[in-house]
C-alpha cells in the first residue's frame, strides 16, 4: 500500500466535494433525528472504493453509507479503509465549508495510517505508523499543553443522545478551565486539530470507526492521545466514545469527566 497513491485519490474526491451544487431532493433521511445522507456522501464513498481498488484489488471497507461492496468488516489478513466520504455532512448540507474526507487505513485489524482532507482549505493530513504524522508533508508534533493554555472542542449529534447530560455538564466545567470552547461539527476536523496544535482536546460521546479511525493514527503519530472517555482502547469495529488531545489535556479532561459522572 503506497499512502502517496491514496493520498491523491482522496485529493481528487475532495475536488468533488468541494464544486458539489447540493439541490434539495439530494438529501435523505437516515435513522435517528436529524441524521442525514447526501446523493454526494454515496458518490465520493463510491469513487473511492472504485480507485482504490484499482490500486489494492484485495481492499475490504467499512465505509459510512451502504453499498455492495462496503461489508463494514475489518480484514484480519489485508488492508481495510475504513471511509468516511464526508464527515460534517450536516455541516454541508448547509454549505458551512467545514467538511473533509476522513480514510483510516487498518493493516491486519490494527490501525496503520490515516489521511483526512479538507478540500475547502487544502489542508491534507496523513500519517503512517511509526512514520510520523504530516499537515501538507510538514511534519507534526504536539506540545503537551494543558486545558488552561488551549482550546476544548466537543461533538454532540441529535440522533446519538446517549450521555447528553454529562456531556453538557462537562462541557459547562470545561468552560472555566480551558480558553475557548468549539464544536465544528466534524468530529475528524476537530481530531486534525489536535494533531496540529490548534485544539488542546475533543471530546464526543458516541462515534462510528469512520469518524475517528485516520485521526487516531494522525494524533498518535504526533505524540497526542486518543481513547474512550473512561480511558479504554478505542474500537475500529464498532462505534465508541472518543477523548483525544494532548496527553496533559486529556488526563486533565477526563478527571472532568469522572466529577460530572459521579
Ligand atoms: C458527524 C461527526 C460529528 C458528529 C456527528 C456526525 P458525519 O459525522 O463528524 O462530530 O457530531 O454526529 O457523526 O455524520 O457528518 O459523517
Amino acid at each position: 500500500m503506497d499512502i502517496n497513491v491514496i493520498i491523491e485519490i482522496v485529493r481528487e474526491a475532495g475536488e468533488i466535494l468541494k464544486s458539489a451544487h447540493l439541490q434539495k431532493d439530494q438529501i435523505f433521511d437516515k435513522e435517528g433525528d436529524a441524521n442525514f445522507v447526501t446523493a454526494f456522501d454515496m458518490k465520493i464513498q463510491k469513487f473511492l472504493i472504485e480507485k482504490i481498488l484499482e490500486v489494492d484489488p484485495s481492499a475490504s471497507f467499512y465505509g459510512e453509507e451502504e453499498s455492495a461492496d462496503n461489508k463494514k468488516e475489518i480484514s484480519s489478513t489485508g488492508y481495510t479503509y475504513i471511509i468516511d466520504p464526508i464527515d460534517g455532512t450536516t455541516n454541508f448540507m448547509f454549505d458551512y465549508k467545514t467538511s473533509c474526507i476522513s480514510v483510516g487505513i487498518a493493516y491486519k485489524g490494527s490501525m496503520y495510517a490515516g489521511i483526512i482532507y479538507n478540500p475547502y482549505v487544502d489542508t491534507m493530513f496523513h500519517a503512517v505508523r511509526n512514520e510520523g504524522s504530516y499537515v501538507n508533508n510538514r511534519r507534526l508534533t504536539l506540545e503537551n499543553k494543558g486545558l488552561a493554555d488551549g482550546i476544548s472542542a466537543f461533538g454532540c449529534a441529535r440522533y446519538n443522545e446517549d450521555s447528553t447530560d454529562l456531556l453538557f455538564a462537562t462541557v459547562k466545567k470545561l468552560f472555566y478551565k480551558t480558553l475557548a470552547i468549539r464544536s465544528c461539527g466534524s468530529a475528524a476536523i476537530e481530531l486534525a486539530r489536535i494533531a496540529n496544535g490548534s485544539n488542546a482536546v475533543y471530546f464526543e460521546m458516541l462515534l462510528q470507526p469512520y469518524d475517528y479511525a485516520a485521526g487516531a493514527v494522525i494524533i498518535e503519530e504526533a505524540g497526542g492521545v486518543i481513547t474512550q472517555i473512561d480511558g479504554s482502547p478505542i474500537t475500529i469495529d464498532k462505534g465508541c466514545s472518543i477523548l483525544a488531545g494532548t496527553k496533559k489535556a486529556a488526563e486533565e479532561l477526563r478527571k472532568l469527566l469522572d466529577e460530572c459522572r459521579v
